[in-house]
């Protein structure tokens, strides 16, 4: 096991990862911008050093700097969390050639995967389904393009290969709009990506969004954690996460997970991965590949009992994964409700000091947070400033739990999206279960104020 390690991230994930060193007997350096001296994870680490000023560019994505720090303190492995420099394959690279272990996947795992066209075909190959489509990059040609959008169906959506979690997507009905549509994508791609490349789908209408986590190691062996269903969501920002998905069989989810497992082995990916499913009318459709630990990721934390970001560091240095996939099994049901610094309803960011911070308890709940009484939420950063995360035996007692954790919940001196949670929490097509990606937005239109 490594001696030392540089968590290379702030916020709840950076106190996160912190937990995980201490629990594993690991060192770990905090690195932190002049915004962040006073977060909780500085003020509680044995060894923290300054990175530079507030803005990302300059602090969290300053590979440079994050490079260097890990040389100063003789940590010997670098935690890229999520989000910053996560899933940057030359990050990864140059963390390597510099002597430390990145704990992620490879870099060519990371590329492969970043591009979306590569990622699409590499799971093609290794027997994941996919939304049908173009199965590689869209041809000049319009005839072809034409021909392709007959033969896929209409509604087609045009995405670009350098884009993913929503960026560089068009959504096409008639073959009218079609050529100009792929050329405008493209123009944009090109602008925003470096990499004009786009591929076609078909358009799924009204789809969940669920995904698969995995976990391996450098020995050949992966497992998945089960799915989580992240489908209640805003502009691509998920609102909240649940585990398992509801109304979805078991035996579905074992023969996905098993087709995600495969093509790990197959690619030879190791450390944390998730898989992006949109599931519709009893389908999945692989859509796009996470190659970090993603924020909803305690919700499979606490239906499976197992530590995903222990597992990340154990795996980084070489050990092999402690449980094989019969040891693994999901217990209960788990809801996870992101807390953001921000208007309920209007979404503006609400940074400021917090002049009251009193986190929920009790049995099945957790809270994942760096934020304390008298904490100031920098403006520079994400809104996101902790994640409420319940269990319960079934999905009625989790709901029961996650709504007496919210009521006890008191944070002052900022906005706080919590109301709206209250609001989820009670409402009678959450409580069924099985809303789409589209719910929430509607939800919001309708309940206008
Ligand atoms: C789609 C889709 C419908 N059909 N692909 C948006 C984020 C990116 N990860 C992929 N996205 C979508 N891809 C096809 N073929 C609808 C979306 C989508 C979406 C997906 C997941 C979660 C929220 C979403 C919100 C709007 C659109």
């Amino acid at each position: 096991m490594f001696k030392k390690i540089l968590v290379a991230n702030r916020g709840e994930i950076a106190l996160r990862i912190q937990r995980a060193c201490r629990e594993l007997g690991v060192k770990a350096v905090m690195v932190y911008s002049e915004a962040d001296r006073e977060a909780k994870y500085v003020k509680l680490a044995e060894e923290a050093v300054c990175i530079g000023p507030a803005p990302s560019a300059q602090s969290y994505l300053n590979m440079p700097a994050i490079i260097s720090a890990a040389e100063v303190t003789d940590a010997e492995a670098i935690h890229p969390g999520y989000g910053f420099l996560s899933e940057n394959a030359d990050f990864a690279e140059r963390v390597e050639k510099s002597g430390f272990q990145f704990i992620g996947p490879t870099p060519e795992s990371i590329r492969i995967m970043g591009d979306k066209v590569s990622a699409k075909q590499a799971m093609i190959r290794a027997g994941v389904p996919c939304v049908p489509g173009s199965e590689g990059e869209l041809p000049d040609d319009p005839v072809l393009i034409k021909r392709m959008a007959k033969s896929v169906g209409y509604p087609v959506i045009i995405k670009a290969a350098g884009g993913g979690g929503g960026r560089g997507m068009r959504v096409v009905h008639t073959e009218a709009a079609l050529v100009n549509a792929v050329a405008m994508t493209k123009a944009e791609a090109g602008a925003a990506f470096g990499n004009p490349a786009v591929y076609m789908e078909k358009f799924l209408q009204n789809p969940r969004h669920i995904e698969i986590q995995i976990l391996a190691d450098k020995h050949k062996n992966a497992v998945y954690l089960g799915e989580r269903d992240c489908s209640m969501q805003r502009r691509h920002q998920k609102v909240l996460e649940e585990s398992p998905a509801p109304g979805i069989s078991r035996k579905l989810i074992e023969r996905i997970g098993e087709r995600c497992v495969a093509a790990c082995k197959k690619i030879g990916y190791r450390g944390a991965g998730t898989f992006e499913f949109l599931y519709e009318d009893g389908e999945f459709y692989f859509i796009e590949m996470n190659t970090r630990v993603q924020v909803e990721h305690p919700v499979t934390e606490m239906v499976t009992g197992i530590d995903i970001v222990k597992t990340q560091i154990m795996v980084a240095a070489g050990e092999k994964l402690p449980f094989t996939q019969r040891q693994i099994e999901m217990r209960g049901h788990a809801i996870e409700c992101r807390v953001n610094a921000e208007d309920p309803y209007k979404f503006t960011p609400s940074p400021g000091r917090v002049t009251m911070w009193h986190a929920p308890g009790g049995p099945g709940v957790r809270v994942d947070s760096h934020v304390y009484t008298n904490y100031f939420v920098p403006p520079n950063y994400d809104s996101m400033v902790g994640k409420i995360i319940v269990h319960g035996d079934t999905r009625e007692q989790a709901m029961a739990r996650m709504r007496t954790a919210l009521a006890e919940t008191v944070v002052e001196g900022i906005n706080t999206n919590i109301p709206l949670h209250r609001e989820l929490m009670v409402d009678a097509k959450f409580m069924d279960g099985g809303t789409n990606i589209h719910y929430l937005e509607h939800w919001l239109e309708q309940h206008k104020r």
